[in-house]
Order: C-alpha cells, then structure tokens, then sequence
C-alpha cells in the first residue's frame, strides 16, 4: 500500500533526539530519509548508554528506523558538493544542531534557498530569538525554561523534571506538524520556508495550561482545585500541583492493594462531576449525593483532600486492575499506573503497533515503540535504524557519483 509521503525526500541532518524523533515520524508516513552523518563517529548516540559492546545504542536505534544512512564529512570541499547535491534532489532539510552551526558550515538559509528554491528548511533549536538563543540546549533544560519543571513537583519539593521527553520528542512533533504545514504551502506558493520549533516554546505550549492558571492566580488569589487550597496561602506564581488534574475534573493518584511492596500499585481516579452518584455507590458513601457539603463540584474543592482519603480507603481494598474493572462499569474515568515493564507486555499497545519487536543485525531483537499515529491509508512497518554509512554507496550513486568517484572520495576520507 502506498504512504502519506511517498515521493517525498528528507535530508535528515539530525542528531541526538529532538530532530531524529521528527524525521523517523516523516519516514514512517513513506517519506525517504537520508540521515547525513559524520564519517568514523556518526550520530553521538550511536554509541551513548550502549548495553551491548559494538552495537547501536537502543537510544540510536529507537530513534531512527525506517531511514537510510550516509555519511559525508561536510566541512569537507567535497564533502560539501555532496550536501549540495542532496540540497537540490531534496524537499525538506531538517537539522537540530547548535545556533549558527549550518552557516559555520556555509549552508546559510540564503544559500540553501539559491541551491534549491522549493526546499523547506526546519530546524530545532533551544530558543528562539532572544537572550538566549545562542545556547545550546538539552532536554530538561528546555522543560525548566518551558515551565514544566516549576509546575511538576510536590509544594514542599524542589521543582522536577518530567521522564516524558517532552523538550525533545514533543519538539520533533512540533517540528513535523511545521514541515507538513510547509509543504502544503509550498502546493500553491512554489517557494519553501525556513521552519522554526524552539524547544523552550514547545514545552510552554505544552504547559499551556499552567499559564492559564497563572493568570486565574492573579485574579482570583487562590487555585481552589490545587492540593495547596483552602489551607496554604498561594504565592506569586502557579505552584506545583503534585498529582492534582490540570483540568476542572479533580483528579488524585490513589494506593491500590499491593502499594506497600510495589512502586506502581496505583490508580489515577477523577471525580468527574457527571459520575459523583456513581463513586459514592462504589465507595458505600451514598449519603454524599445529597449531603450540602458535598453534592456539588463547588461545595466538594474545600473538602478533597477529605474525598481522595476515603475513595482510596476503597482502592486500597483492590488491586488496581480490579479497581479499573469496578470503575469502568460505571464510567469513572481512571486509569492505572503502568509500569514500563507491564507496558512493554501490553498484548493491545503490541497489536496495534506501537510497541513493536525489530531485529536488528548486530543487537538482535529489540523492542521499540513504533509509530503512534494510525493512518488507515497509510500503514507503519517499522524497519530497523540504518546501520553508519549502510546507504553511502547506494545514495551517492542515486546523485550521479560513479564508483570511481565513490572510491575516490573515500580515499580522500570525505566519505
Ligand atoms: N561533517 C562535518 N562536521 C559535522 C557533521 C558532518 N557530517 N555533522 C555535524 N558536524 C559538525 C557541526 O558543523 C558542528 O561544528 P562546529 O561546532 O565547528 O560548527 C559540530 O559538528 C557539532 O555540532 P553541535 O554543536 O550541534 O553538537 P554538540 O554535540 O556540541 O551539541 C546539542 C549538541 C544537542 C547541545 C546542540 O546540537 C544543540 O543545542 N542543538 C539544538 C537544540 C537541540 O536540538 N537539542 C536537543 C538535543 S537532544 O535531542
């Protein structure tokens, strides 16, 4: 079956995470992926946090299936007639590396634009334009200057860094979402663009919700759905919330049977407004329906620290997965804390391709998460990472070069 981005070309001038994840997504919609990377060494992560001698690291190859691999040193006089060539034969260069380090290299957007006026130029960098945009930037540094590490946390803890790679990967959604948008317009304006995702500005915009209720905090003095509320005066800015919901359903991570031995015997329980009879059915508190203090979303927020206490009473009597099976016959939103161990042995997350088995030549099989979009015209199969340089020969050729000229440049080292 055909893909969404068949016929497509992405010259993937990617490393580390944050552009990788945006290029293995174009790949796994059809596009082809010709990762450029340096001659000997590669992608950095190729041999970052490796659990097996000499192969790819998982960090690399979950990163980067279904791509083909060139490397080119593109300092290289030479080395750069090849990224000129690919400039020309490509729809979009996609590059993360640091502030002003393509136009070290003298591909500047302006020359990239004379080489090849239709390509579209997306990059990931840690700021935008400002104080800082010189910087060079990691994953959570981007979520404490996004806002997401001052807003994770307990009050009486210091601010937290989330394990959701949102800096990184949430920024590579960001940037793909950019590139489509770009090559749509391309449709009727003939002209490519420069595409900018900055990792501070895609986590803000994934903590958007922390800036509303900045702004609630200014108006109103209190957060009445925050933990901190009715008994901790709030401050000048959002606090951090602990487990509390960021949305108007109050939420709470409740212990469920077996918390004492295992770190993960725990349920996410909302008190959805529609469903309150329903939990206090479950819970044997029937007399809540009615009762003033109670009835009411309003009249409950003074009290839910009360309401999380008794309803985990009732968790605490069940294992998470038979609390699910209770709630879920009366639409109680909730979910249990799944560890990676019991997701990676998901049998419905393996179905569906999203976590998925891979071999790969030197490491074996491997499991991965595969591509989280469903397209019912446009089906994943995720293909292993390329191993360094696989697709050289093969790529160089497709541009013209002949095997003399092959051998040639990698006589000279430039290959
Ligand atoms: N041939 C020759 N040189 C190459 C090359 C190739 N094929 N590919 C890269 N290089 C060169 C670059 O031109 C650069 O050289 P100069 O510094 O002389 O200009 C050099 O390699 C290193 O690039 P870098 O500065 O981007 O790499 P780093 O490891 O020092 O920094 C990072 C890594 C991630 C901090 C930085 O790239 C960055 O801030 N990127 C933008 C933000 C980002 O994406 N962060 C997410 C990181 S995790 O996803």
């Amino acid at each position: 079956m055909s893909k969404a981005l068949n016929g497509y070309r992405i010259l993937d001038f990617t490393h580390v995470q944050s552009g990788p994840t945006c290029t293995q997504l174009l790949a796994w919609f059809g596009a082809d992926v010709i990762k450029v990377e340096r001659a000997g060494e590669g992608d950095a992560t190729r041999g970052q946090l490796r659990d097996i001698p000499e192969a790819d690291s998982l960090y690399f190859t979950m990163l980067n299936h279904n791509k083909r691999s060139i490397t080119v040193n593109t300092k290289h006089p030479k080395g750069k007639q090849v990224l000129e060539a690919l400039i020309k034969q490509c729809d979009v260069l996609v590059e993360n590396f640091a502030p002003g380090a393509l136009d070290r290299m003298g591909f500047t957007w302006e020359r990239i634009h004379e080489l090849n006026p239709r390509m579209v130029v997306a990059s990931v960098k840690g700021f935008g334009p400002g104080k800082y945009e010189a910087c060079k930037v990691y994953e959570n540094v981007a979520q404490c200057a996004g806002g997401a590490a001052s807003t994770t946390g307990f009050d009486d803890g210091p601010p937290l860094v989330t394990g959701a790679q949102i800096g990184d990967s949430g920024t590579g959604l960001h940037l793909a979402l950019g590139i489509m948008a770009a090559l749509l317009q391309r449709q009727t304006s003939g002209k490519g663009q420069k595409v900018l995702a900055p990792m501070q500005d895609a986590v803000l915009n994934l903590c958007r919700v922390k800036l509303r209720d900045q702004q609630r905090l200014e108006r109103t003095g209190e957060l009445q759905e925050y933990p901190q509320y009715p008994d901790i005066e709030f401050g000048e800015a959002v606090p951090r919330a602990g487990n509390a919901s960021g949305g108007g359903q109050p939420g709470s991570i409740l212990k469920c049977k077996g918390w004492q031995k295992d770190p993960n015997a725990y349920i996410y329980f909302i008190t959805q407004a529609a469903v309150w009879p329903a939990i206090c059915k479950v819970i044997d508190e029937e007399g809540w329906i009615t009762d003033p203090h109670f009835s009411t979303p309003k009249a409950r927020l003074p009290h839910l620290k009360m309401i999380f206490a008794r309803i985990e009473e009732w968790t605490k009597t069940k294992t998470k997965f038979e609390a699910m099976d209770i709630l879920n016959a009366y639409d109680i939103p909730c979910g249990p804390i799944l560890s990676m161990k019991e997701i990676a042995e998901d049998e419905a997350l393996r179905a569906s391709g999203t976590v998925v088995e891979v071999d790969h030549p030197v490491r074996g099989k491997y499991l991965t998460v595969g591509n989280p979009i469903k397209m019912s015209d446009s089906p994943t199969v995720v293909t292993r990472s390329p191993l360094l340089g696989e697709h050289t020969d093969e790529v160089l050729s497709q541009l013209g070069y002949s095997a003399a000229d092959i051998q040639a440049l990698r006589a000279e080292q430039v290959i």
